[in-house]
């Protein structure tokens, strides 16, 4: 009976194992780089759920020349003795998914938000090698799983240390991943963003790769306030940094069950001289992509705040309307962290970015509501700078509104002169789930695009002139802005905090501009675009990059032409080598191009390469963006000199040979 048994539990493990080496997309997303930095971030999470729990200061990471890493904590360590199942506990979290159950839902903080469980063990089934090492009972033990989780050695004793804590050391299987190396600076953007949200928490960083190995630590004492600092610097201020934090105990209803928790709220924000508002949200240390119950409640505080502190100071009058809360928020960076146990945990949707906890929001509304009244009334300076900034956004709001309704009022034109300019090439089916909006470089290749595209599916929209940088202007000059304006009332899906991307007409929405300065601008300058006024259709995986050919090869055989295209120099010598009879044609810009040419090359689903938008921190794409598109010369200047190396180019020269 018992070996049967014990067979019974080594096929369930290979099971566990097998299933995420069979489909890892299923367990942490991708085999791309992404996914690459995925298993990092489940075992860091193990490390902060220590931290979470009131254990340990400190998380080291160190990345080795064989791109394999280390990460370790100064927790519990993790426990070892024999599990119920009749192997040691470390087994069971190495090599059993424990999805749900296994482990049930304590009343303790963690990170993964108790919605997967399968951290350690994906990692470990995804590795060449993975390295355990646990300080506990002033003992070291140890143990070794290769090729995707198969044990190498038992777990063992190897010494004696006053320390507890848990060390993992793990080489991602080259097998299983398209990208096998880490990126330094995805990681350290990450245990940085840990010091900031987890006050006192060290966490340090070290790349063996380099020559001259790379090295860094952080540690804040003044949590979220340094976060906002760090957030803002380079940007005008207008308020000092105001933070608060509380500790709030909730009754929740589960299932007809009525529990009581412990809710941390902890918040900071500020304001700057620009026109739009940043909010990051935590629970549990994991960023909310979506928000949710925590920033309702944020916002609907800072609203009931600020509106009656104005009413009372008489900065609005009795007859006048309330400010709205999105003139409140106008230019605010906000940061709101909360810490909420397992079990009254929820999020909405599949994914767990946007917060569900209905308590959250009372918790946090009521602690903004209470910090900002009393914020306002003793900074009575910093209180007038926000809401003269609030009531300067209204304004413009309501001229912008009126000007909006006159121009629909104009009997003359008709709707479609209004809104579109008739610019717009549609698909001729409307599949939500399949159509192509191709934003297109100037009217000339807008036209060949138009007759070259798959009429069903493909719809084109063609670009005149320069794009409006939208970086520093306030929401109404873009609606106000015909190239723009377009654009949103095409994609269909509204536009800011309205934006819904499931509303999108489009599948996919392809810049195609030309392979020069102009055009490389001009697809920055629609990303800022998408990035600031419709962000999830960038998260969604909407958006993309053209990449026409640079090179057109034209070999004769005979009587006949063989045509090639080539996207590099390397590419245009492979093609051209041993062979003497061709023509070279450098594509200067799209309209170079035929129609033929340019479905063929660019726009053709099974020949093409689209290059797709995605935003991997969005604290460094916000950062960049604010640096490269705002308008401090000084800073964007000492930017580049630090990061851009220009290199002279020799000019290639091409024509018949
Ligand atoms: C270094 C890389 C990643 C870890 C711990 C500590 C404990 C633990 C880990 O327990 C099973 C499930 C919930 C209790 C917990 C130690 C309680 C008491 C731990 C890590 C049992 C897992 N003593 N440290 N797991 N729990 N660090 N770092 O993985 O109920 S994993």
């Amino acid at each position: 009976m018992k070996i049967n048994n014990y067979d019974e539990k080594s096929i369930h493990i290979l099971k566990d194992l097998e299933a995420v080496r069979t489909r890892p997309g299923m367990y942490i997303g991708s085999t791309d780089s992404r996914g690459l930095h995925h298993l990092v971030w489940e075992i860091i999470n193990n490390s902060i759920d220590e931290t979470l729990a009131g254990f340990g200061y400190q998380i080291d990471v160190t990345i080795f020349k064989d791109n394999s890493i280390e990460v370790s904590d100064e927790g519990r360590g993790m426990p070892y003795k024999m599990h119920e199942s009749g192997r040691p506990t470390t087994e069971v979290i190495l090599t059993v998914l424990h999805a749900g159950g296994k482990f049930g839902k304590g009343g303790g903080y963690n990170s993964s938000g108790g919605l997967h469980g399968v951290g350690s063990t994906a990692v470990n089934a995804l590795s060449s090698y993975l390295e355990l090492t646990i300080y506990r009972d002033n003992k070291i033990w140890h143990q070794i799983f290769s090729n995707g989780g198969t044990k190498v050695t038992p777990l063992e004793e190897i010494g004696t240390t006053k320390k507890t804590g848990t060390t993992i050391k793990f080489k991602p299987d080259p097998n299983v991943f398209s990208q096998t190396v880490f990126s330094y600076e995805t990681i350290r953007d990450r245990i940085r963003e840990f010091s900031f949200l987890l006050k006192g928490l060290k966490t340090t960083i070290k790349d063996l790769r380099p020559k001259n190995t790379l090295y860094e630590e952080f540690l804040y004492d003044d949590g979220l306030i340094s976060y906002i600092g760090f957030l803002n610097s380079g940007r005008n201020t207008l308020t000092s940094i105001t933070s608060y934090s509380d500790t709030y105990t909730v009754q929740e209803d589960k299932n007809g069950k009525n529990i009581s928790a412990d809710i941390s709220v902890d918040v900071a924000f500020q304001y700057d001289d620009n026109y739009n508002e940043r909010i990051y949200s935590f629970v549990n240390s994991v960023k909310t992509t979506d928000g949710g119950t925590h920033e309702v409640g944020f916002k609907a505080g800072l609203t009931r705040a600020v509106n009656e502190y104005a009413r009372k100071a008489s900065l609005i009058k009795e007859k006048d309307t309330n400010l709205e809360g999105s003139d409140i928020r106008e230019s605010v960076t906000a940061v709101i962290s909360l810490k909420i146990p397992e079990n009254v945990l929820e999020f909405e949707g599949q994914t767990k970015s946007k917060l569900g906890t209905p308590s959250a929001k009372t918790a946090t509304e009521n602690l903004t509501y209470n910090h900002v009244t009393t914020y306002l009334t003793e900074n009575k300076e910093e209180a007038l700078k926000i809401i003269n900034k609030a009531l300067a956004s209204q304004r413009a709001r309501e001229a912008a509104r009126k000007a909006r309704d006159d121009a629909r009022n104009i009997k003359t034109k008709s709707k479609q002169e209004i809104s579109l300019s008739g610019k717009l090439t549609p698909a001729q089916k409307l599949d939500r789930d399949k159509n192509e909006l191709f934003l297109v470089e100037g009217d000339s290749a807008g036209g060949s695009a138009k007759q070259g595209r798959n009429r069903v599916f493909q719809a084109i929209l063609p670009l005149r002139g320069k794009v409006l940088n939208t970086e520093n202007q306030r929401l109404e000059n873009i609606l106000n802005n015909e190239e723009l304006s377009t654009i949103i009332y095409t994609i269909g899906a509204g536009y800011g905090a309205n934006f819904d991307v499931k509303k999108s007409n489009y599948k996919k929405v392809v810049i195609m501009t030309d392979a020069d300065q102009d055009g490389s601008h001009i697809q920055i300058l629609l990303i800022t675009f998408f990035f600031r006024y419709m962000k999830p259709l960038i998260n969604d995986g909407r958006l993309y990059l053209a990449s026409p050919p640079f090179y057109k090869v034209t070999k004769r055989r005979g009587s006949k032409e063989e045509i090639t295209y080539a996207w590099s120099d390397e590419e245009l010598e492979e093609i051209i080598k041993d062979d003497k009879n061709y023509s070279i044609q450098r594509f200067k810009g799209l309209g170079e191009m035929n129609a033929d040419q340019l479905w063929d090359t660019t726009m053709n689903p099974e020949k093409r390469t689209l290059i797709r938008v995605l935003i991997d921190d969005d604290v460094e794409a916000e950062k960049r963006v604010r640096l490269l598109m705002g308008d401090d010369s000084t800073q964007r200047k000492e930017w580049i000199d630090q990061n851009v190396s220009f290199e002279v180019i020799d000019n290639y020269d091409i024509g018949d040979k």
